[in-house]
């Protein structure tokens, strides 16, 4: 009896769940997805390879680096303005200090490119307003700096020519401009905030025409009700700067549909191109989003500063192989890992940062090959770290080792179907790698004992004619 009630009240938990499903599947959306995903575009496929991005977060608020009139805010240095309630006119007044005399575009991208990054991201426009490219549209840009020149256009010729893909972030939210509001509670609130959509319109079209060479676009300042309110307003736009800029890439963190609902639409329905939500944080199991949305981590070296900070000494500092851990992490789930840099006023990098490049551009150098135009591998996670499979070869898979096991053996467990030919270390190819079958389907790998506890890449071989090419995307 007591058995038979459990059974019903499984059943009508169900049922209920369903019907609550369906209720919410049958929410009318008309300003919600722009674009069918997973796109399968050559732009979109050439993003998913890249895997490893740099963010650059450099503004105004480079100039005091989180310390105002002698005092240090330990809050993040971009935010800086708003913490420490610093008036409008003061703040906006760094423009007039903006000469970053050490800035060089060459070799920042140089930097980049050692670092083994294949797109970068900068910040246009960030909360405080600024603009970092001689906009039409306002004075409050580079233009009205003594720096005077187009920054933005010299940095994004500077990395196009290190082969490196350029995308755009731009903040909404606006604490320069006259018109932006958080909320629309009358009718000038509503007029105001008509001017900042067009504002934000012009600006947007106006980047888009200058510097065609870019690829994407990550919208930021999004949260605000006022945005959330004009879903049909992210929609058009979306629309527009794609007819402009076929094959352009935008975060999901653009769009609201018309019912308010962020990233997904009121139905669960992603918008943008790839989930954005990922920001100083992974997921939260190793095998979510594998087989679903493109997505993108994005990640600060210290807790929480994008923007350059003078003083590091109170947060943790991840160490290079904690954040290479992330990234294979990141490239392992289908995603792809974008790592923050803020660049000082005068625009040279802290050492932490140049170090930390350094470090992580001579370990892709070796290991790279685990983590561009790779993505899941379809394999049990094992403790001592991530699997990759290059999208475009069947036969091998790749073992991401950052936890040695003090038994020097690493454990396997293959899929059906899948006869493993060789296993070696990808530093190298010429020495085969013990393989013991422990049980059907299980392996240990023996590599030497180490001590050092540098990660690195072992490879896994399969036979060509058993291993079939499985699909995990799905396809439009
Ligand atoms: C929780 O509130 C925020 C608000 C803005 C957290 C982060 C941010 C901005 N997004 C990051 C990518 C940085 O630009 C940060 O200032």
């Amino acid at each position: 009896m007591k058995k038979h009630l459990l059974l019903s009240l499984i059943v009508i938990i169900t049922l209920t769940n369903q019907t609550q499903a369906q209720d919410k599947a049958k929410i009318d959306v008309k300003y919600g997805q722009l674009t069918p995903l997973p796109r399968q575009d050559d732009a979109m496929k050439k993003w998913r390879e890249n895997r490893f991005g740099q963010f650059i977060h450099w503004g105004l608020y480079a100039i005091p680096g989180g310390v105002w009139e002698g005092k240090t805010y330990h809050g993040a240095a971009e935010w800086l303005k708003s913490f420490a309630k610093i008036n409008q006119q003061s703040w906006d007044s760094l423009q007039y200090q903006f000469n970053p005399k050490k800035f060089n575009p060459a070799e920042w991208a140089k930097m980049a490119k050692n670092m083994g990054v294949k797109y970068v991201t900068i910040t246009t426009k960030h909360h405080e307003g600024f603009c970092l490219w001689p906009s039409k549209f306002t004075d409050f840009d580079i233009e009205s700096t003594p720096y005077k020149n187009d920054l933005l256009g010299e940095f994004i010729e500077a990395y196009n020519k290190e082969g490196i893909d350029v995308n755009l972030y731009y903040s909404v939210l606006d604490w320069h401009h006259p018109d932006w509001r958080y909320k629309i509670d009358s009718e000038d609130d509503k007029e105001a905030f008509q001017r900042l959509m067009e504002y934000t319109e012009n600006q947007l079209l106006e980047l888009i025409e200058r510097y065609p060479s870019v690829k994407g676009f990550w919208f930021d300042g999004t949260w605000d009700q006022c945005w959330k309110d004009n879903g049909e307003f992210s929609y058009k736009l979306e629309q527009k700067m794609k007819a402009l800029s076929p094959g352009l890439i935008i975060n999901s963190r653009m769009r609201a549909d018309e019912h308010g609902s962020r990233h997904f639409d009121s139905n669960g329905v992603l918008m943008g191109d790839y989930e954005s939500g990922y920001e100083r944080r992974l997921p939260a199991s190793w095998d979510v989003n594998v087989t679903k949305n493109d997505w993108e981590c994005c990640m600060t070296i210290p807790e929480n500063q994008w923007g350059y900070h003078k003083d590091w000494s109170i947060s943790h500092i991840k160490s290079t192989y904690e954040l290479l851990e992330m990234l294979a992490q990141c490239t392992s789930q289908n995603g792809n890992f974008l790592l923050n840099f803020g660049p000082k006023g005068d625009g040279s990098f802290r050492e932490e940062e140049e170090k930390i490049a350094k470090e992580i551009g001579s370990w892709m150098k070796v290991n790279g090959t685990a983590i561009y135009g790779c993505e899941y591998a379809g394999l049990e996670k094992q403790s001592w770290g991530y699997f990759t499979k290059p999208t475009k070869e069947s036969n091998k898979i790749y073992m991401l080792i950052f936890n040695m096991p003090i038994s020097g053996e690493y454990k396997v467990k293959l899929n059906k179907g899948q006869v493993l030919k060789r296993a070696f270390l990808m530093s190298n190819p010429n020495i085969a790698l013990k393989v013991k079958n422990i049980s059907k389907k299980e392996y240990l790998i023996t590599n030497v004992k180490t001590s050092r506890n540098e990660p690195f890449t072992i490879v896994l071989e399969f036979e060509n004619k058993d291993s079939k090419k499985i699909e995990y995307r799905a396809k439009t």
